[in-house]
């Protein structure tokens, strides 16, 4: 039995060690650690509530407008106003979550994905007309590689021509990320961490000039998206078709839902939203319904105390430094006791199963040119292909919700700030989905608990000592070169994790 630590795994968000038992070429045993603490939960106590979308957004530089939309959410709630955030408000927070989706997928793909397929040092003697990626050649020739350097390397199968268009969509991928936070920031102010979601719906009135400049942005990014992204996808996907097996998680996957299409009508659940939640389980063609009273979080492996197990609605996240059978700052999120995938994969698979008309048909397109069935999506390159899908998809509707923006109209629902409350606030995060759950007392926030998508992904054993779904990704699979663990970075990526979301 060999031990493998990769410290810190790179190219992610945060900072992730992977630890792996190998034997005979074959993972035995996978431990996924957190290696930080940063306790958000606990700051939020004592606080004025209208400062929870403010903070929890900087649990994350990357999808901070799905804790800006989680947090409003849960204020909305707590504040018995759910319903009467305006259609512009409601439209707006989805442009936000959607500009900060196109930005966060094209990031993973490209930027912290891509070079795990693709060698840039493969194009250093092409002939290329391509200026930028001359530029590129030149600064590779200069330099020892750095940012391209990838720390384990090797099996690289996509042909000079493929590599050479996905370096350019590589660099052409930066200027995608820029108009995708400046969307953000036409209704939000900034980006990260905008200032314009806030409980009762959005703080800008749109009017043409923002229209305008949104709408022309999103079409710049949807030719890039659907001309590029998501073929570019497709052609790694196919010269990698093992990874459409390898990396298989959990058998469950779940998601609440986001992106609310209509006014809140009573509950989360009945409101229509362009993602659907629900609970897929493998070999099941129907859907369930998530019952959000059956979530809890585990901590035997996790570096917390007792207080800290249970429903977020009950608990504290009080740190435990030197616990026994501890090796993570990330909890261990169960639904029914079980672990469960979250993420584009799971949210895909659910709405296509669901009837969603969109997802039908875009999923059932690119699953047709993948050549593979939807119990593949359960993988590597299921992960990177749904990514890509859904990101095709939310454009589809960004589309839409801009154009049914009514300027001058207002944004935002007047409202009485209450003594008392609790509240629940549900979206779907680009790494999967997200809750945040406030409970107010004397005008305070005297509890707040978010459970995060790489919470859920990311997670350690838990009192069954069932591992989480990425280590249960990595278990069994095989390991050419323990020296070189590509596989499990591979794996481990696919996944896109947040380790400063999971251990907030
Ligand atoms: Ni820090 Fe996040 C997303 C959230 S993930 S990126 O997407 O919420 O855990
Ligand atoms: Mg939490």
């Amino acid at each position: 039995m060999k031990r493998v630590s990769i410290d810190p795994i790179t190219r992610i968000e945060g900072h992730l060690k992977i630890e792996l038992d190998i034997d005979s070429d074959r993972v035995k045993s996978a431990r996924s650690s957190g290696t930080l603490f940063r306790g958000l939960e606990e700051m939020l106590r004592g606080r004025d509530p209208r400062d929870a979308q403010r903070v929890t957004q900087r649990v994350c530089g990357v999808c901070p407008a799905a804790h800006a939309i989680a947090s409003a959410q849960a204020l909305d709630d707590a504040y018995g106003i759910r319903g009467e955030v305006p259609p512009n408000g409601r439209l707006e927070r989805n442009l936000m979550l959607g500009g900060n989706f196109i930005h966060s997928h094209v990031l993973h793909f490209y930027h912290l994905s891509a070079l795990d397929y693709l060698n840039p040092h493969d194009l250093e003697d092409l002939q290329l007309e391509d200026v930028k990626i001359r530029d590129l050649q030149s600064y590779l020739k200069s330099s020892d590689g750095a940012p391209f350097t990838p720390e384990y390397s090797g099996d690289y199968r996509l042909g000079n021509e493929i590599s050479a268009a996905l370096a350019g969509d590589y660099l052409d991928a930066l200027e995608v990320r820029k108009k995708a936070h400046q969307m953000v920031s036409i209704f939000g102010g900034k980006m990260p961490h905008n200032m314009g979601t806030i409980s009762g719906g959005a703080t800008r009135r749109p009017d043409i000039d923002s229209i305008t400049k949104f709408t022309s942005r999103l079409e710049e990014i949807k030719e890039f998206i659907e001309d590029r992204y998501l073929p570019g996808v497709i052609e790694v996907a196919k010269t990698y078709k093992d990874y459409f097996k390898i990396g298989k998680g959990v058998s469950n996957f779940l998601e609440y839902g986001g992106f609310y299409l209509k006014r809140f009508e009573g509950s989360h659940h009945n409101t229509s939203k362009g993602l659907e939640g629900g609970i897929a389980v493998e070999g099941e063609s129907s859907v369930r319904e998530v019952e959000l009273d059956r979530i809890t979080e585990a901590i035997e492996h996790s570096w917390y105390d007792a207080e800290a197990r249970g429903h977020p609605t009950a608990t504290r996240s009080v740190p435990a430094v030197d616990k026994e059978g501890g090796y993570s700052w990330v909890k261990a999120p169960r639904y029914k006791g079980k672990p469960h995938e979250v993420g584009p994969a799971a949210r895909m698979k659910i709405n296509y199963l669901k009837g969603n008309d969109l997802v039908e048909r875009e999923l059932g397109t690119a699953m047709e040119k993948a050549g593979i069935g939807i119990d593949q999506l359960n993988s590597v390159m299921g992960r990177h292909l749904c990514r890509a899908v859904e990101c095709k998809c939310i454009v589809n509707m960004m589309e839409g919700w801009v154009e049914d923006l009514v300027p001058g109209d207002p944004s935002c629902a007047r409202y009485e700030v209450p003594e008392e409350g609790k509240g629940v606030g549900l979206a779907s995060a680009p790494r999967g989905t997200l809750g945040h759950w406030i409970k107010i007392e004397n005008g305070q926030i005297s509890n707040y608990q978010l459970v995060v998508p790489t919470t859920w992904n990311a997670s350690p054993r838990d009192e069954q000592g069932t591992p989480g779904p990425m280590e249960q990704a990595l278990m069994g699979e095989e390991i050419d070169d323990p020296d070189n663990p590509l596989e499990a970075a591979r794996i481990v990526r696919s996944f896109d994790p947040c380790m400063a979301c999971a251990v907030h």
